[in-house]
């Protein structure tokens, strides 16, 4: 498809409530919203980077250049004919994975949207509808954990990942886990954990937890193994799988027993499939990781976790769950069995709510 221009939104939208990790607190949610125009369609992307370099290097700063002087002039005029094309374009480019994976997935919207087909159909994906979990920020106390817990189990989420930092894991963990001793609940440090440091966690590892995710380094794999082979618990990597090449030195290692598939940490959906299919060949489970995305992502996410090898449930929590207004006409909401289902409607099978992103731009830059 010939990239005729491309526009690049960075948005602010408030959170409903602030989310906190190891690595920070937000409040608002930045990102930078890409719209590719070709052959008279608009396909939109999202580039999950956030503010602070906190989860990786990324920013939205750091994406906003990097697609603006290197990704849109390899771009622009050109045509691009699918992912795999897209990837070989950029591949000198280092790293940066969170901004091609935004347009990427722009590009996905395009092509669905000419061929009439929806991301899921292009993917393969086997179900219309996901499991899907929520995940919990650090909150200001034990008890108040077990409450916030409560109130997600109302709303009828039946799986529970929680943030836990050094110093605010064990007594969390192990009050959520007797006040709900069958909920399906993992824990995820953010790579907040040295080898040494981890040892505290060894308290946690006889709660029944169905992964712990991301103890140690983001740059580390060799560490987790040694972690790995000392903990029953299956540790899961999110921050240090960044490309395919780093799922099969995870799994060769035997640093972990479970992968979670965060397309824009891969550097794009086409990524997260290679991943999702290395995986599956090996009979590892592998579940769809969310950043706070908006609509515009969480369609995106939803496709991918309609895969067959997705058989764990994914952070794609319901949008109410983080935004009042998003910026899609499209609301997701959480079904009855903890599902949600995906969308069926060309390409990502969302519309943008032009008057909300409106509202939310920060600058807006068109190439
Ligand atoms: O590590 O999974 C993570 C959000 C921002 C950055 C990193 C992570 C997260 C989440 C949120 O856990 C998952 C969601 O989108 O609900
Ligand atoms: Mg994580």
């Amino acid at each position: 498809m010939k990239i005729e221009a491309i526009t690049l939104h960075h948005i602010s939208m408030p959170l409903v409530a602030p989310f906190e990790t190891s690595f920070g607190r937000e409040t608002d949610r930045k990102c930078v919203l890409i719209v590719l125009q070709s052959e008279g369609l608009t396909g939109y992307g999202e580039c999950v980077a956030t503010r602070d370099p906190g989860y990786n290097y990324e920013t939205t700063g750091t994406a906003m250049h990097i697609l603006k002087d290197f990704v849109a002039p390899l771009l622009l005029g050109q045509d691009v004919r699918d992912a795999e094309d897209f990837q070989r374009r950029v591949e000198g480019i280092r790293g940066h994975h969170l901004a091609k994976a935004g347009v990427e997935m722009a590009l996905w919207d395009l092509l669905g949207k000419r061929d009439g087909k929806s991301l899921k159909e292009m993917f393969g994906g086997a179900r219309d509808k996901v499991e899907v979990g929520v995940s919990i920020g650090i909150q200001e106390s034990a008890s108040a954990l077990v409450r916030t817990v409560a109130s997600y189990l109302e709303q009828g989420y039946r799986r529970v990942k929680i943030k836990i930092k050094p110093g605010r894991e064990v007594d969390e963990t192990a009050a959520v886990r007797k006040a709900y001793p069958d909920l399906r609940l993992q824990v995820d440090a953010n790579s907040a954990y040295t080898l040494e440091t981890a040892d505290v966690l060894r308290a946690i590892d006889d709660l029944d937890l169905l992964l712990i995710e991301q103890p140690l380094f983001e740059d580390d794999i060799w560490d987790h193994r040694k972690l790995q082979a000392e903990f029953r618990t299956p540790i899961c990597l999110d921050e240090s799988v960044i490309t395919p090449r780093h799922a099969r030195y995870a799994l060769e290692m035997e640093a972990c027993k479970i992968i979670n598939i965060k397309p824009a940490r891969v550097g794009g959906l086409s990524q997260g499939i290679a991943i999702h299919d290395y995986c599956r060949e090996r009979n590892v489970p592998v579940w769809c990781g969310g950043m706070l995305e908006t609509g515009v992502g969480r369609a995106s996410n939803l496709a991918l976790a309609s895969l067959p090898g997705f058989i764990l449930p994914g952070d794609i929590s319901a949008s109410d769950r983080y935004y009042t207004r998003d910026i899609t006409n499209e609301h997701f909401i959480l079904n009855d069995d903890s599902t949600i289902t995906v969308p069926t409607a060309p390409g990502l099978g969302v519309t943008i709510d032009e008057t909300a992103l409106e509202q939310f731009t920060l600058a807006k830059i068109r190439l």
